[in-house]
């Protein structure tokens, strides 16, 4: 599913139908991860098909717990935080920033964070970023937050813009295949399906 983020429709109104080939960061890909007694969907898949490097990247993850409890505790960098890692042509940027939080059981953070550096390919420079959502959640199911947070993984994929054409609302395959199967999304996003189950 596609949900743009709030931030395009108030852009695309104050700058008329003309919109230039330019591109906000979108919500590509929703997960829901089951911990006991609390069931927690929010967005994991971000992309921005319209980046350029050094530019500051303003993103906004939600969540929503569909049972149980949430509360929020941190979004951090998760390792290896920027890929990919080729050694000749690595993916390089700065740690995440922090702009606001709604917190709660429905609730959202808004940060920033930029690349430095890109992947090259033949069509453009490509990178991912990765992260943790941390929240406080009730998994034991006593109505009481637990004591340590769980762990959400967010990656951000970005493509830069390809000259003289509008951007393309497509993601990269190579790190996304389905969004409709469980048992792909969790192969594909690989790293992400041993984070479910951690704790830090
Ligand atoms: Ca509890």
């Amino acid at each position: 599913m596609k949900r743009r983020l709030g931030v395009l429709p108030m852009l695309l109104v104050s700058l008329g139908v003309s919109a230039p080939a330019f591109a906000e960061p979108y919500v590509e890909e929703t997960c829901t991860d089951s911990l006991g007694a609390t069931v927690i969907t929010y967005d994991c898949g971000i992309v921005d098909t319209c980046y350029a490097v050094g530019n500051l990247l303003t993103v906004t993850v939600s969540w929503n717990a569909d049972a149980g409890m949430a509360m929020f505790d941190d979004l951090v960098s998760r390792k290896p935080y920027f890929t990919p890692k080729d050694k000749r042509d690595a993916v390089e940027g700065e740690e995440p920033t922090i702009l606001s939080v709604v917190d709660g059981n429905s609730g959202e953070v808004t940060f920033t964070f930029l690349f430095t550096q890109l992947h090259a390919t033949g069509n453009g420079g490509k990178g991912n970023a990765k992260f943790f959502l941390l929240l406080k959640v009730d998994e034991d199911g006593d109505g009481v937050l637990d004591e340590e947070s769980a762990k959400f993984g967010i990656n951000v994929h970005v493509e830069e813009c390809e000259s003289g054409t509008e951007a393309i609302v497509t993601p990269a395959g190579r790190w996304r295949q389905s969004s409709e199967d469980p048992a792909v999304h969790l192969g594909t996003w690989g790293t992400l399906k041993s984070a479910y189950g951690d704790r830090p």
